[in-house]
This record gives structure tokens, sequence and C-alpha cells, in this order.
């Protein structure tokens, strides 16, 4: 049944009780002193919304509906990819698929999920998913594992390119933590190579291609023949370079503060990125979404949609996949009242509304 969220700060508090400590160290976890984590979150609070009153909307006038890449959605609030799900539920990737469907929004399977890509396809059905892939080392791996994502219906391939070396998590080494289970498509991986070159998970992962280059971008889409989105870019250069060396969507992440503890907070970035990329291809943004409030400013900045981590997997560790629905539900209801209260119905024109910094507030409007 859908849970009963009063935020999704105290979602977390309530998953902190009961989540193996384990588990919840390396999901709530952020990098080194967690600046990054916690500035995420406080950078939002830099910008105002400035209420818009007589605009004549009545509440039934919201409409939340997007796309992406032709995709029709209900919100444009999707999911943010996370590896090993079963983590945080049994049923791990398969019920946060069904929660995201129920939505009306996008699933991002991670490649270390404990799920088959084959197995999500089947539980998604219709709805779309997309299918987060590191570059490996191992080039019959790359092949494999993106022909599987497309042989079973991915929308799009998630390149996450800011994870070249794990962030130093001390949570993870306090708790001596190590992934429970098996990474489902790795499994498949060492299924499809019959023996030839068994591959356990660590060794795989250790392939991963640490020396990354842009013209990797077009290698990724000529394997998959599916479109690329850029996973974590921070700098308005890389964005462009991205683009140029043919991606189709630039995802704006700080990997919810668990890599580089030292780099600024993803929302600050976001509007010297979106002048950059110029509406050339869609902008995806994540890292420190709690609010409706987070998600109307993100879409004010430059961003065409707007991702959600953490507690998606709090929901789908209370309550499955109607608990991944209830965290989708409950911030399109905060994002619902934040549109009403700035005057906008639709996302179009959140993203033609204008944020000030209280700097700007007062040189436009105080003196
Ligand atoms: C075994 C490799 O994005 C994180 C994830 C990392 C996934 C790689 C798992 O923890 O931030």
């Amino acid at each position: 049944k859908p849970l009963n969220i009063i935020n999704l700060y105290e979602l977390a508090d309530e998953v902190s009780k009961n989540m193996d400590k384990g588990a919840f160290g390396y999901i709530r976890g952020g990098a080194e002193d967690e600046l990054v984590l916690e500035n995420n979150r406080r950078s939002f609070n830099q910008k105002f919304i400035l209420p818009r009153v007589m605009q004549n909307i009545e509440t039934s006038d919201i409409d939340l509906s997007t796309q992406l890449f032709g995709i029709p959605l209900k919100t444009p609030i999707i999911q943010s990819p996370m590896a090993a799900q079963g983590l945080a539920h049994q049923d791990g990737e398969l019920a946060s698929a069904k929660g995201m469907a129920k939505a009306g929004s996008i699933f991002s399977l991670s490649t270390y999920s404990n799920k088959t890509i084959e197995e999500v396809a089947k539980v998604a059905g219709e709805n779309p998913f997309f299918f987060q892939f590191y570059l490996n080392k191992n080039t019959e791996f790359n092949a494999f594992i993106l022909n599987y994502a497309k042989q079973n219906g991915a929308k799009a391939i998630i390149l996450t390119v800011d994870s070249t070396v794990a962030g130093y998590r001390e949570d993870d080494v306090r708790n001596n933590f190590n992934y429970p289970g098996k990474f489902a498509n790795l499994e498949a991986f060492e299924k499809y190579q019959r023996g030839k070159q068994q591959l356990t998970p660590s060794e795989v992962l250790v392939e991963a291609k640490q020396a990354l280059v842009f013209s990797d971008i077009q290698y990724v889409k000529q394997l998959s023949g599916l479109p690329v989105i850029v996973k974590g870019i921070q700098s308005p250069v890389d964005a462009h370079h991205a683009i140029k060396a043919g991606a189709d969507a630039i995802w704006v992440s700080n990997h919810g503060g668990r890599q580089l503890d030292s780099g600024p907070a993803s929302f600050d970035m976001l509007p010297a990125i979106a002048k950059m990329v110029n509406k050339r291809v869609p902008i995806i943004f994540d890292s420190g979404v709690r609010r409706g409030s987070h998600v109307f400013k993100a879409l004010a900045s430059g961003a065409d949609i707007v991702a959600v981590g953490r507690p998606i997997l709090y929901g789908l560790h209370l309550g499955g996949a109607e608990g991944v629905n209830s965290v989708i539900e409950h911030l399109n209801k905060e994002l619902r009242i934040n549109m009403q209260l700035g005057g906008v119905k639709d996302i179009e024109q959140i993203q033609r509304t204008v944020l000030y910094t209280q700097t700007e507030l007062e040189t436009r409007f105080l003196q």
C-alpha cells in the first residue's frame, strides 16, 4: 500500500532505524567529509521562486507531463541509476521498475544490479527504462552488455563518466561494506562466455576503463545503437565537448556527493552548463533533490528532467513498488503546490521562470 510520507528527510530517518547498518551506510553515505552531500541540499536554498498571484490557475490546470527523447512522461521526475537495489528490498530492481512505471516515469537500471536487464524488461513491459553503463576495458563485455540492453528494449544508455575510481566513503570502510548477493548482469555475461573466460564480478569491475576520452561516446553510440546520455557532468566545458562528441543528452550530477568531495553543488553549476548546452540536447539533473521546490528550481535553472536517487531506495525499502511510487507521488504533490504558488501551470512555464538570489532580489526590487 502507498507510504504515508510527510517529507523525504523523515523517510530517510525512518529507514535508518531498521535497515541493515552496512546497507544504510552505503546508500546514505557521501565521500570524505560529505561536504558535497550537504552542499547539494543547501544550494537550493540560495535561489528564490518569486510568488506570482492572480494568474488564473485552477489546481486541476497544473500539468506535470513532459517528454524525453519523444517518450511521454507523466512527471519530469525520473529515477537516477543506483546499484544493488537488493540492499533495499528483496525484489530490488523489479519492484523499483514497477514503481516507476506506475508513476508514468523512467526507471534507470544500473549495470551493477541484482536483477538482469531481461528480468527488468519483463516487468517493465511497455514502460520505458534506461540502462546505466561504465565503459569496460573488456570490449567483449561492452558489446555483450550494450546489445543485451538494446535487445531487451532499453530506450537509452546512461554512460557514467564521473566514477573512474570510487569516491572514498568512510561509512563503507567502517562497516566493512561488501555488496551482498550477485550482480546479475555480470553473471549473465559469465554465462554467455560459457566458461571461456571466467570473470568474477570484482574482476569485471577491475577491468572498468579509467582513462576515458570523449571519443568513447561515439563508441558506445555505435555499439548500442541507442541514444547516449553522458552522466556526471559538472563543467560547462565538459558538457560542450560531450555534445561535440555525440552525447544525446547531458546528465548534470556529482553522483549525489559520493565522488569528488571538493567539488561544487550540482545545482550551482546547472545555469552555466545550461547556457553552454544552449538547448542543443536535453539536460537531466540530479544530486540533492528532496523537495518539489528543488525540482521546480532545477527546471527553472535549465534542466529538462530531474532525477532522484536515495529517497527512492528508502521508499523501496519501506514499501516495495508502492513505496517507490509513493516517493514520486509525494514529490509531484510538492511540485504542484510550488507551481500553483509560483503562478505556473506546466513544465514549459517553469522553465521560463526566473529565480533570484538574495542579491538579485535586492538590486532588482528593493532599492
Ligand atoms: C561494484 C561496482 O554508483 C555508487 C555506485 C557505484 C556502483 C558500482 C558498483 O556507489 O555510487
